[in-house]
C-alpha cells in the first residue's frame, strides 16, 4: 500500500499455513479495488432506472418497499437468498443470522443446495452435525481417492488447503498414489497416478461396488471407530445387489477396475476418500457423500491420522462446543415448501422452489427477496424460469458489489465494502481445514466515507424487518446479538463458561463492538481460547492482532467418540432417511450410456463462480466458456473446432462455441457455469466483452431426493452444430 494506493498483492510468506501459496484470483483484488464498475454508493430504482442515492434514502426505500409487502401480515412474503461469498466475509456469518431471524420467513435460500448440501445431509445424519464433515488428511496419507474433485484449480472445497498441487506431489514423493474418478481429465487427474472417467451422476453405484468387494472379500476392517459405529449389519445387507459387475456398466468402469480399486483402497496402510461437488450436485449426492465416509470407515480410515478426519476449529464449530459425544442430530423436512412440498433441509428451502414460490399465486406467496453475496439468476437451475419470476417481484433488494445479471432487478443495492476494507477472519472454512490454524486480518484500507460496512448493512435490514423503520439504534442491535451468542453458550453443558455471570462476561469482551467483539468472544470459549481466565496462554483476538501471520495450532487429531453429536451417541452407519433413498439406485442397476448426451460443469482456474469476471486480470486470454466435446462426438454430430454448438434440455436452450478435447469422456459434454454477462441492464463492462453463455439455462428442476440439492450434472441434452453465432436463446 501507499496510504489508500494499493501497489500489489502477493502472498505471506511467513504465513504459518499459506507459506506465500495465492491462488491467481488474488490478483484480482488490486482490480476488484479499482474496477470502477464496483458500487460504493447505494442504487436505488426511480422510474425504472437505478441511481445512486444517500444511504439514508436507500434504507428508507427498503423500508418503504418491505413494509408494503409485510404489512399484508405474511412473513413468508419475503424471501432470502445468500449467495457464496457471504460464507466467507463476517458481516453475513455473523449477523446474517440476526436478519434472518429477524424476519421469521420460512423462505430462506442459499447457494448451499447448488452446492454441498448433500454433504451435510450425510455428515449431519452419520456424526450428529451439518459440518461433522471428514476431511481427507492429505499431508499423511498415503493413498488419495478422488471423485467429482478438482482442487487443483478450486483449491480444494470442504477440505482447506492451501497449494494442493504441492501436497499431492508430495504424496507421490513418498511412494502414495492418487486415484481420480471424473468424467473429465482434470489439471488434478493429469497430476495423478491414476485416471477413471465415469458416467455423469454414477458415483454412488461405483462407491457401493468398491464397499460390496471390501464386504465380500473380507476386506472390510474398521478398526477402533467400529466400537462407537452402528448399522454396519444394513450397510452390508444394502451393498449387496452392488457387485462390482452390476455396476460397471452403469457407471463406465471396469468390473477388474472397481475390484483393484477396492483392493488398493483397503491394502494401503493409510487411506483416504474424498468427493466433492461432481458427486454432490448429482442425482444421487446424499448416497454418494454417505458412501464415501462408509468406505473411510470400512478401509478403517476414518479419524485416523493420514485418513479421513474432523478437522477441530478454533472457532464456532458445533461439534467441539460443550459436552461432546452426544447431541440433537440434525434433522431433515421439519416443514415443506409451500407449492411442491419438498422438505426444509438444515433450516433452509432447496432454491430449486424460489421461481415457483414467487411465481404461484396463494397464501404465502413470496413477493420480496433479499439477496446477500448471490447471484441466483447465473447460478441456479431453470435460469430462465427464476429471472421471469423475479422480474415480477413487488419489492427486491440487494447487498451486493455489481449491478450483474441478478442485482439489475432489485429496486435498491446496498454495496459491500471490497475485500480490502474489510477485517477477516475465516469462521467458516476453517472448520473443514488440514490443519489447525486461527488467523486474523484486520482491514487494509478504510470503506469510502460514509459506507457502513457489510454487517452494518445486515444490523440495519433487521431491524428494518423488525418493524423499527430504518434509522433504529444499531448499537443496541449489536448489543442483542453478543447477548444472544453468550447465552447461548452458557446454556450450554460443558461450556468453558459454564456457570459464569452474562454481565462479567460481557464486561472482559470490553470496547470492541461489531464482528470483533464476537470473534473474540468465540475465540475464547473455543477449544484453543483463554476460557476467559481458566487458560490464560490460550487463543484472543488480541493475542491473534499481535500474530499477523496466524498461529498455527497443529495438525488433525483423532476426535473420537467426543466429535459426535447425534442423539445415539454412535456413528450412524445406516441412517434412515438415507438408506430410504437407497431403492432409487438400486432401480438404475440396470441402466447403460444409451447415446444420450449428459452435460457437466467445469471449474476454472481464473474465475470465481458468476463474479469475477469483470478483473481483466482473470478474464485476459481466449474465451473460456466453451462446449467440451469429445473427438468422437464431434466427428459423429458433425461438431467443428470453434465453430457453434446448440445445446438443448428439457429447461432450454443456448448456442456456444465448441473446444473439442479428448479430455472429456465420449458421450459428455462440459460447459462452465457462471457465465452470460450480456444481459440487458447488467453493469460489467470488462465481463459484457466475454460474456459467455449462463449454463444453468439448461438446468432442469430436479434434485437428489434426500437433501433438495440440484442436479448440475448428468443433465441429458441434444447437442446440434449451429450455423449462427455463439448466443443465449
Ligand atoms: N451449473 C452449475 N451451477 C452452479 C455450480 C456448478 O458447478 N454448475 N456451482 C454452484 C456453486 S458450488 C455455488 S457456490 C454457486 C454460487 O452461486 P452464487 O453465490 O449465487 O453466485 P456467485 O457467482 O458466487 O455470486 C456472488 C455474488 O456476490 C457478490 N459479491 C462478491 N463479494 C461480495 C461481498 O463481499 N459482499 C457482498 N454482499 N456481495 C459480494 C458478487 O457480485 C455476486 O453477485 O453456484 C452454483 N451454481
Ligand atoms: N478457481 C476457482 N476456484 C473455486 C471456484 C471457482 O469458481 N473458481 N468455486 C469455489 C466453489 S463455490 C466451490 S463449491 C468449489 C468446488 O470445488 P471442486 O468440487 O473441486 O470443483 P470443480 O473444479 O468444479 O470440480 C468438480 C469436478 O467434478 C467433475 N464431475 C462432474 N460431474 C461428475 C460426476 O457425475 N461424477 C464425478 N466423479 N465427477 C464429476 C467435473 O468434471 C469437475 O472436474 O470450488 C471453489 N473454488
Ligand atoms: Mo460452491
Amino acid at each position: 500500500m501507499r496510504g489508500d494506493e494499493v501497489l500489489s498483492v502477493r502472498g505471506d510468506e511467513d504465513d504459518v499455513f499459506s507459506r506465500g501459496f495465492l491462488c491467481p484470483k488474488s490478483q484480482g483484488l488490486k482490480q476488484l479495488h479499482d474496477d470502477p464498475d464496483r458500487l460504493t454508493k447505494p442504487l436505488v430504482r426511480r422510474d425504472g432506472e437505478l441511481v445512486e442515492a444517500s444511504w439514508e434514502d436507500a434504507f428508507a426505500a427498503v423500508d418503504a418497499g418491505l413494509s408494503r409487502v409485510l404489512d399484508g401480515g405474511d412473513r413468508d412474503a419475503v424471501a432470502v437468498y445468500l449467495g457464496n461469498p457471504s460464507a466467507h466475509s463476517l458481516g453475513p456469518t455473523l449477523y446474517g443470522p440476526a436478519l434472518l431471524r429477524a424476519l421469521g420467513t420460512k423462505n430462506i435460500y442459499s447457494a448451499s443446495t447448488v452446492d454441498q448440501m448433500p454433504k451435510q445431509v450425510a455428515a449431519g445424519l452419520m456424526f450428529g452435525s451439518g459440518l461433522s464433515v471428514p476431511v481427507p488428511d492429505v499431508d499423511r496419507t498415503d493413498h488419495l481417492l478422488i471423485l467429482g474433485a478438482n482442487p487443483l484449480v478450486s483449491n480444494g472445497s470442504l477440505l482447506t488447503a492451501p497449494n494442493m498441487r504441492g501436497r499431492i506431489r508430495a504424496i507421490h514423493e513418498r511412494g502414495g498414489k492418487v486415484v481420480v474418478v471424473d468424467p473429465r481429465r482434470s489439471r488434478t487427474a493429469r497430476e495423478a497416478s491414476e485416471h477413471h472417467f465415469i458416467r455423469p451422476g454414477t458415483d454412488a453405484h461405483l462407491l457401493f461396488a468398491i464397499a460390496n468387494v471390501l464386504i465380500s472379500e473380507g476386506l472390510a476392517d474398521p478398526g477402533r471407530a467400529a466400537e462407537v459405529a452402528t448399522g454396519i449389519g444394513e450397510v452390508e445387507m444394502l451393498a449387496r445387489p452392488f457387485t462390482p459387475d452390476a455396476a460397471a456398466g452403469v457407471c463406465g468402469i471396469e468390473a477388474s477396475e472397481i475390484r483393484r480399486m477396492a483392493r488398493e483402497l483397503a491394502a494401503a496402510e493409510r487411506a483416504a476418500v474424498y468427493a466433492r461437488i461432481g458427486t454432490t450436485t448429482q442425482r444421487f449426492g446424499t448416497l454418494a457423500s454417505w458412501l464415501v465416509d462408509v468406505l473411510n470407515y470400512l478401509t478403517g480410515n476414518l479419524d485416523r491420522e493420514g485418513g479421513a478426519m474432523w478437522p477441530l476449529a478454533a472457532i464456532g464449530q458445533r461439534n467441539a462446543a460443550g459436552r461432546g459425544g452426544v447431541g440433537k442430530g440434525v434433522k431433515v423436512g421439519r416443514w415443506a415448501s409451500r407449492v411442491s412440498g419438498r422438505p426444509e433441509v438444515l433450516g433452509e428451502l432447496p432454491v430449486v422452489c424460489l421461481a415457483e414460490e414467487i411465481a404461484t399465486p396463494g397464501e404465502g406467496q413470496v413477493r420480496a427477496l433479499i439477496t446477500v453475496a448471490g447471484n441466483p439468476l447465473v447460478s441456479t437451475p431453470d435460469a430462465g424460469a427464476l429471472e421471469r419470476a423475479v422480474a415480477d417481484l413487488d419489492f427486491m433488494v440487494s447487498v451486493d458489489i455489481y449491478v450483474n445479471e441478478t442485482t439489475r432487478y432489485a429496486d435498491v443495492v446496498l454495496p459491500a465494502p471490497e475485500p480490502l476494507a474489510k477485517a477477516h477472519y475465516d469462521t467458516a472454512l476453517y472448520q473443514l481445514a488440514v490443519r489447525s490454524v486461527a488467523n486474523y486480518s484486520a482491514r487494509s484500507i478504510d470503506p469510502p466515507h460514509g459506507q457502513p460496512q457489510e454487517w452494518e448493512i445486515l444490523l440495519r435490514l433487521a431491524a428494518i424487518a423488525a418493524g423499527q423503520g430504518a434509522d433504529a439504534d444499531l448499537a443496541a442491535w449489536d448489543e442483542l446479538v453478543v447477548a444472544t451468542l453468550i447465552g447461548r453458550d452458557l446454556a450450554l453443558p460443558g461450556s468453558r463458561i459454564e456457570g459464569r455471570e452474562q454481565d462479567e462476561v460481557l464486561a472482559e469482551l470490553g470496547d470492541r463492538r461489531g464482528p470483533d467483539r464476537l470473534l473474540d468472544f468465540m475465540l475464547r470459549v473455543g477449544p484453543f481460547g483463554d476460557g476467559f481466565g481458566a487458560d490464560p496462554d490460550g487463543l484472543t483476538l488480541a493475542k491473534l492482532e499481535a500474530t499477523p501471520h496466524g498461529i498455527d495450532l497443529g495438525a488433525m487429531r483423532p476426535r473420537l467418540p467426543d466429535v459426535l453429536r447425534t442423539p445415539s451417541g454412535r456413528i450412524e452407519l445406516a441412517p434412515p432417511e438415507i438408506v430410504a433413498d437407497v431403492p432409487r439406485l438400486e432401480a438404475e442397476l440396470g441402466s447403460r450410456a444409451n447415446g444420450q448426451m449428459v452435460l457437466i460443469g467445469r471449474r476454472q482456474l481464473r474465475s470465481n463462480n458468476s463474479w469475477m469476471h469483470n478483473l481483466p486480470a482473470l478474464v485476459k486470454g481466449k474465451d473460456r466458456c466453451t462446449i467440451q466435446v469429445n473427438p468422437a462426438d464431434a466427428e459423429r454430430l458433425g461438431l467443428l473446432e470453434g465453430g457453434a454448438a446448440r445445446v438443448t434440455s428439457s429447461a432450454g436452450e443456448l448456442v456456444g462455441p465448441v473446444e473439442v478435447t479428448e479430455d472429456i469422456m465420449p458421450g459428455v459434454v462440459s460447459i462452465p457455469h457462471g457465465w452470460g454477462h450480456d444481459a440487458p441492464g447488467v453493469r460489467l463492462g470488462v465481463a459484457a466483452e466475454h460474456a459467455g453463455v449462463n449454463s444453468n439455462l439448461l438446468s432442469p428442476v430436479d434434485v437428489d431426493v434426500p437433501s433438495g440439492n440440484a442436479v448440475l450434472n448428468g443433465i441429458p441434452v441434444e447437442v446440434t452444430a449451429a450455423d449462427r453465432e455463439p448466443v443465449a436463446v
